[in-house]
């Protein structure tokens, strides 16, 4: 059997595992930092590329490439790129596509330190950025110069989640010439391939639904083709962005149970989301599986599923955000997201607080806005929670 030919439940369990002489169902964790020839010219062979041969582990490693190559599968790119984490996932993206005098466009509700990164860090290098609202591929083209280089899209968005159309951007991004990376953190390829829409390179968080399991911090690229990316491989192998092998080994295992994890995590969030909008204390929630999503058809379309992610503001603001977030018992109070337990947290004063007040108002990230990721513990548990914290607002 072909394994490059299963389904995708099968490649999140089979792809890219490496067969060990010893009989080892899993691949063993090649904790090394560099590994031996067998002779001198064999080394020689291997720094040529006239063979290919694990020479030290920034360069790659048998549990990294287990991962990439897994990751590229599931994305159905040529290859992928392991980070140490997803934000030198971000700076590999931007030091690989932008030089000096160049201009990017991205979407203006990114996770913070995205966005953030870009407007602080490199404008000392020449490269200006604008953030629009890309739900509207209208404001892409206005967004154009003849400088810009780069589309950089995150759908659904953190913590708005709104959608962008990635055929339509794609289509504009490419009669321009412009390489588009998407930010696939809140979908895994699990709900969404950007690069069957046309996108040169997907970009996750592993850290989050990928791994599934609040352990790790973790970053993956994956290219479209070949050329591509060799760029971005020497970018991390040379910035040193490189992705420890017992880091791959838990994400490769946590990778597994992506499938049976997200169904779960989406079942409870699709009620969980009509609680909310349900509750007298609840001004609006913003969820892709409601109808009341302004981008519910473009989120069927292009989805296979909403995700587990949920934006809501409460009536009475932040002051009663704060009030509902200081009594959850169940659900964490905690940044990051994509795990098997339940988070809440409050953007304007925790993962978008860098960004300026202003930014935030005009990507849509209100004062009162908070956020949840819904884990897959006992759905009675986690409305149970939700409807007590809410009872002291
Ligand atoms: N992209 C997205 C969409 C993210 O949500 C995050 C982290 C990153 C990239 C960066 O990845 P990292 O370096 O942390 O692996 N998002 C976080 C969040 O919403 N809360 O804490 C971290």
């Amino acid at each position: 059997m072909n394994k490059k030919n299963t389904g995708f439940n099968s490649k999140l369990v089979h792809a890219g595992t490496i067969p060990d002489d010893k009989g080892s169902a899993v691949t063993p964790i090649y904790q090394t930092s560099t590994f031996q020839f067998r002779d001198a010219d064999h080394g020689a062979r291997c720094f040529s590329g006239e063979e290919k041969g694990y020479i030290y582990t920034r360069l790659g490693n048998p549990n990294t490439d287990e991962l990439e190559v897994a990751v590229a599968e599931l994305e159905k790119g040529f290859g992928g790129i392991s980070a140490s984490s997803g934000m030198a996932a971000v700076n590999i993206v931007y030091l690989t596509i932008l030089s000096q005098g160049d201009h990017m466009i991205g979407h203006d509700a990114l996770y913070g330190p995205s966005r953030g990164v870009m407007e602080k860090l490199y404008p000392k290098f020449g490269i200006e950025s604008d953030f629009v609202d890309c739900t509207d591929v209208e404001n892409i083209k206005q967004a154009i110069k003849p400088n810009t280089k780069l589309l950089y899209l995150e759908t659904p968005a953190n913590p708005t989640v709104g959608i962008t159309d990635l055929k339509a951007a794609c289509a504009i991004a490419k009669a321009h010439n412009l390489i588009v990376c998407v930010d696939n953190t809140f979908c895994s390829p699990y709900l969404q391939r950007p690069i069957e829409f046309g996108a040169d390179i997907v970009l996750h968080s592993m850290t989050k639904f990928i791994n599934g399991h609040a352990d790790i911090v973790a970053g993956m690229l994956v290219a479209k083709d070949e050329a591509l990316y060799h760029d971005l491989k020497y970018v991390m192998i040379n910035g040193g962005f490189n992705m420890d092998p017992h880091q791959a080994w838990l994400v490769r295992r946590g990778l597994k149970t992506l499938s049976i994890r997200i169904d779960k995590a989406q079942e409870n969030s699709m009620k969980v989301a009509e609680f909310l909008e349900a509750h007298p204390k609840v001004d609006w929630v913003l969820y892709p599986g409601l109808k009341s999503h302004p981008q519910y058809d473009l989120a069927e379309a292009q989805m296979d599923g909403p995700g587990a992610m949920i934006s809501f503001e409460l009536k009475g603001g932040i002051q009663a955000g704060k009030t509902m977030m200081n009594n959850v018992e169940l659900a964490l109070l905690a940044v990051s997201l994509g795990g098997i337990e339940t988070l809440i947290q409050h953007p304007a004063s925790m993962t978008h607080s860098k960004l300026s007040a202003e930014a935030r108002e005009n990507a849509g990230i209100t004062d009162g806005l908070v956020r949840l990721s819904v884990g897959i513990e006992d759905l009675d548990d986690i409305i149970s929670d939700m409807n007590h914290a809410l009872s002291k607002v």
